[in-house]
């Protein structure tokens, strides 16, 4: 197999190249370090930058390659730095606010499979932080997984997982312990090669560990928690993507300090589906499930059917996004996910079409 593939390269890949029918070879980029990307082509791995004219030309931040995504580079000769000067379309990303008074996206990692949603089962355990993890791959086209690692420091592993089973019963997940190395062998079934795995969560729950082993070796940088307060010391700083024996594709990233949400509101219909399946009976179809009279989703909550913990959850998450809407439709901002969105449902339902 070509390098190009195990890094993901394929058919749709070389489509979409095609259309942009520029005389440079591609490559995917593997890692940022400040100004400089690694970059993956036929011909081995370039150090690249930003060519000064893309850059000039992009009007948004989230126009700029990062890791995970397939770009054209051109090697210059003086230097032997690559220069990239396009982003093939991305299929899908994940991306969130640069801060609370920001609304301005940050992109975090593209052209995403699946991703790896990893928890500590030990006290920083947070199911309401899942649900935001999940936007997050819901509303950049990506499948979550839920990966729940440390099951060595967990007391009361039925009551937890029947908790977590009654949240998320429609999501795929995996119980494991780097420890005791139990359950890496079922993921290492999961994955399918020539796939992307991101791996994201909080510090110190171990995410680089998983990595680590699915390589074989110790590739990745661990650091032990604080016994204090279980949190990580941030061991993983940048952005890289690692390919193991087997052809996974495996994208590890830094602990997030605080996940704040971009996207559309309608992506919370993909995260909180058991509230969306009930809603359907609600008496008013607009209904927001606060206030009004016959709402099935509230009688759900009080006969719990819907844990009351997710619902406050999804209330809160939606608040944040309408806010988020209010302040963009003041500001009049462009936000250009939603042309790279539009661009990949067209590419999805072409590929649907072909398939029928
Ligand atoms: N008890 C226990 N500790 C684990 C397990 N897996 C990982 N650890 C430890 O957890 C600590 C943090 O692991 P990392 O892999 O660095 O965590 P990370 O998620 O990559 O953290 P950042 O890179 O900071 O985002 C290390 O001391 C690991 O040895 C496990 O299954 N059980
Ligand atoms: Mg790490
Ligand atoms: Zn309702």
């Amino acid at each position: 197999m070509n390098i190009l593939a195990r890094y993901g390269w394929n058919d749709d890949w070389d489509k979409v190249y095609r259309s942009y029918d520029i005389p440079l070879p591609p490559g995917r980029i593997t890692g940022q370090y400040g100004r400089f990307l690694k970059c993956q082509t036929a011909e081995g791995e370039i150090i690249s930058e930003i060519g000064g004219r893309f850059s000039y030309m992009s009007k948004n931040a989230a126009d700029l390659p990062v890791t995970g995504d397939w770009v054209l580079v051109r090697k210059q000769r003086e230097t032997d730095i690559g220069l990239i000067s396009e982003v093939l379309t991305r299929r899908s990303w994940i991306a969130r606010r640069r801060g609370r008074s920001h609304h301005e996206e940050q992109l975090l990692a593209a052209n995403i499979d699946f991703l790896c949603i990893v928890s500590a089962l030990d006290e920083t355990l947070n199911l309401n932080r899942i649900e935001r993890y999940m936007l997050l791959a819901t509303d950049g086209q990506v499948e979550p997984v839920l990966l729940f690692n440390k099951m060595d420091l967990c007391e009361n592993l039925i009551e937890v997982k029947s908790k977590i089973q009654n949240r998320f019963f429609d999501i795929p997940m995996h119980y494991l312990s780097c420890n005791w190395g139990s359950g890496l062998s079922e993921i290492k079934n999961f994955l399918q090669p020539q796939n992307t795995y991101a791996f994201v969560g909080p510090s110190g729950v171990g995410k680089s560990t998983i990595i680590n082993y699915l390589l074989g070796e110790e590739k990745q940088k661990i650091r032990p928690v604080r016994a204090s307060d279980h949190k990580g010391r941030h061991a993983t700083v940048s952005r890289e993507i690692f390919l193991t024996k087997d052809g996974f594709i495996l994208l590890d990233t830094p602990g997030l300090r605080e996940l704040m949400l971009t996207g559309e509101e309608s992506a919370l219909d993909e995260v909180h589906t058991s509230i969306t399946a009930v809603a359907q009976h609600c008496r008013f179809s607009n209904c927001t499930h606060t206030v009004e009279q016959d709402c099935a989703v509230r009688e759900g909550v009080d006969k719990g059917e819907i844990p009351e913990e997710q619902y406050e959850n999804y209330l809160k998450m939606r608040k944040e996004l309408q806010h988020l809407k209010r302040k963009e439709v003041y500001s009049g901002s462009y936000n250009p996910k939603k042309r790279w969105k539009s661009i990949s449902k067209e590419q999805k339902r072409l590929k649907k079409r072909k398939k029928h």
